[in-house]
């Protein structure tokens, strides 16, 4: 990553964390100001809560609102109240581009009935599974695409999750897409099909769908899950409750209950990385994507240090791979790296854990934007398409690579250590036969 970008994000990402606070909505005010170069700059220099844009505008969010107002006041920047114009206070109709609330992004009850109008259209080859359920009850699905989906045959497995964090809704719909994208493809596209017979895919586009919910219905910027931490507080980041050197440091991750990136109680606490902990029990992945949102970056592990992991040119190799599918399709740049290094250190995340315990390629990737001043977590929604597009033939190469490196005679976790031990010493050919 190019080092000026490196400083400006990391930059932008302090004040995005800033506001290491309960969660108290009593009186917050919400206010915005125009959007232009000489307010942005500004405004970095000053520890605020962003929320959105909508319109020329940046929306942000007061906690503290004679201290907040008087900064703004300093700097001569001028602001509209816009509190009333948000839910509690208000419909938060304006800022909805379409109806609903969410637009063309899926809420967790538009999820289910997507899933289930797959699974209904493709019973074949598409199966539906609750793996279990978030903390106010609803449930984690998991669509699994092969054919004879009924049975668990010795075949490669990958896995795609989106949706750790509440407010990157774009890690919603990619999965999703690919999903409807690969069963509505089986029949006419003999690429798809090869893969389709020659796998097992497993996708959950929402994994935490109370923060989803949340991050709609009242606060848009919401991250974690809803874990009612007793104190006053809420939320545990899911991505970082895996029992992979969990709390390797507070660097990584938090102990603090307010904190956004706050671990949990304990490993495993949650309900939501107890599914994917429980699904890796039952399975035998090879190889698996989780989406997240902005930076255009594909990430992989180690992301509790940034010392480099031994199969750092394996990782890296197949992130070149997928990067420049990605370029290939709408001509964006993803960069890759080594997640500890290249972005930020976290600790308990997915892709440390699965690699760690599973030894499988595991990768983050942070869907477009690059930066928050491009739109940070709110894509528009007429860029979902395009995003899907470009993520599909990566998507698509990581299900062909582990079929490839697939050993029918070797399933069992050690055997696929060993196998992925061995792919060191032997370059994959990687194959871009890229599906249209
Ligand atoms: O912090 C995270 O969990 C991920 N970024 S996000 O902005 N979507 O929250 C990054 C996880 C990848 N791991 C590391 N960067 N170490
Ligand atoms: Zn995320």
């Amino acid at each position: 990553m190019n080092i000026k970008r490196y400083i400006s994000l990391m930059a932008l990402f302090c004040l995005i964390l800033a506001p290491l606070k309960a969660q108290s909505y009593g009186h917050i005010e919400i206010i915005s100001v125009e959007k232009n170069t000489e307010i942005l700059k500004k405004l970095q220099k000053l520890e605020l809560e962003f929320l959105m844009e909508w319109k020329g505008r940046i929306y942000i969010i007061l906690r503290k609102e004679l201290i907040d107002l008087s900064k703004l006041e300093i700097e001569g920047i001028s602001y509209r109240l816009e509190t009333g114009n948000f839910y509690p206070y208000k419909s938060r109709e304006m800022i909805s581009i379409q109806s609903g609330l969410n637009g063309d992004y899926h809420s967790y009850s538009e999820v289910e009935t997507d899933l289930l109008a797959i699974e209904e259209s493709s019973p074949h080859i598409a199966k539906l599974y609750d793996i279990g359920d978030s903390l106010e009850g609803r449930n984690i699905y998991a669509l699994k695409i092969s054919d004879n989906v009924l049975m668990d045959e010795n075949e490669a497995e990958v896995l795609f999750i989106g949706c750790h964090h509440a407010r990157e809704w774009i890690s919603v719909e990619v999965p999703l897409l690919l999903a409807e994208y690969i069963v509505e493809n089986y029949e006419t596209n003999p690429e798809i099909k090869r893969l389709v017979d020659q796998s097992q895919i497993w996708i959950i586009p929402l994994l935490n769908p109370d923060g989803l919910e949340y991050s709609i219905h009242f606060y848009r910027y919401w991250r974690k899950n809803r874990r009612n931490n007793g104190d006053g507080s809420y939320g545990v980041d899911i991505n970082r409750n895996y029992d992979y050197k969990w709390g390797f440091d507070n660097e990584g991750s938090s102990p603090e209950t307010f904190s956004v990136v706050y671990r949990g109680e304990s490993p495993f606490s949650e309900p939501e990385t107890q599914a994917i902990r429980d699904l890796f029990g039952q399975r035998h992945f090879q190889a698996l994507i989780s989406y997240h949102s902005y930076s255009q970056i594909i990430l992989y592990p180690w992301g509790y240090i940034s010392q480099p992991s031994e199969k750092d040119s394996l990782l890296s190799d197949i992130a070149v791979n997928m990067s420049n599918l990605i370029q290939s399709v709408n001509g964006t740049l993803y960069n890759f790296g080594q997640a500890g290094s290249s972005l930020y250190l976290t600790n308990g995340d997915t892709t440390d854990w699965a690699f760690g315990v599973y030894d499988i390629p595991s990768y983050t990737i942070e869907l477009p934007p690059i930066d928050i001043l491009l739109g940070g977590f709110f894509n528009a929604e007429e860029e979902i398409q395009a995003i899907f597009r470009e993520n599909l033939p990566a998507a698509l190469f990581l299900i062909d690579w582990a079929i490839q490196d697939y050993d029918p005679q070797m399933n069992s976790i050690e055997e696929n250590r060993k196998i992925f031990r061995e792919k060191l010493l032997r370059p994959k050919r990687f194959r871009k036969s890229a599906l249209k």
